[in-house]
């Protein structure tokens, strides 16, 4: 089975809403199961500043899909929750992008994995470190808990404290 790693992001609308149904939709893939969730952090927008801020959660997924049948998946959930893409890093009832994929380097014309701007994103990180608190930056070699402490600046803020996958689906429903 491969392991999977992706972050979920809304700043439009019931912005929790979006994120648990972009949850259950993963969950509900025959193909997939959403095994650990993040606690959810409300975040300062990066990119383009001029826009709400940001819910933000991280999942650790298993699946039986290929990174861009995954790919595909997501973007079919950002479809169904009414994703219009307007401005690049613009603002978005739901994004779903893929961080890891198994240990797999892939640069594709739609697809970079690992994704080239995870680890410069404390909105990425901080939620990261919920569900795979060992991890191990790649370039650095440091644990991910300190990378992130270097850019702690109150920019990623704790929202939602969640106690797993059942009890988040249960709960929103
Ligand atoms: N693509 C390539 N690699 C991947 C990957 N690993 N996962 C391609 C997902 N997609 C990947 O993405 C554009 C294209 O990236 C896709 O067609 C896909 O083939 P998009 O989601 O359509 O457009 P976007 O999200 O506007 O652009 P991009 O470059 O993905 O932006 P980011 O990097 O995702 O940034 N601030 C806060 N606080 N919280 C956020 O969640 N998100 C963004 C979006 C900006 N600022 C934010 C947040
Ligand atoms: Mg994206």
């Amino acid at each position: 089975m491969n392991v999977a790693f992706l972050s979920i992001g809304s700043n439009i609308g019931d912005r929790l809403d979006h994120l648990t149904e972009a949850v259950r939709a993963l969950h509900q893939n025959e193909k997939t199961t959403v095994t650990v969730i993040s606690s959810i952090y409300e975040t300062a927008p990066v990119g383009y500043t001029d826009q709400a801020d940001f819910l933000n959660l991280v999942v650790k997924i298993e699946t039986e899909l290929d990174p861009f049948a995954l790919l595909e998946l997501c973007q079919q959930i950002e479809q169904e929750l009414g994703r219009e893409r307007i401005i690049r890093w613009g603002p978005r009832t739901v994004d779903l992008d893929i961080l890891l994929y198994n240990n797999d380097n892939i640069e594709a014309e739609n697809l970079t994995i690992p994704h080239p701007r995870m680890y410069e994103r404390a909105f990425v990180l901080v939620p990261l470190i919920d569900v795979a608190s060992d991890f191990i930056h790649p370039k650095t070699g440091r644990q991910l808990l300190d990378e992130v402490a270097d850019q702690a600046d109150g920019s990623v803020r704790l929202w939602k404290t969640i106690e797993g996958v059942q009890a988040f689906l249960r709960k929103e429903k």
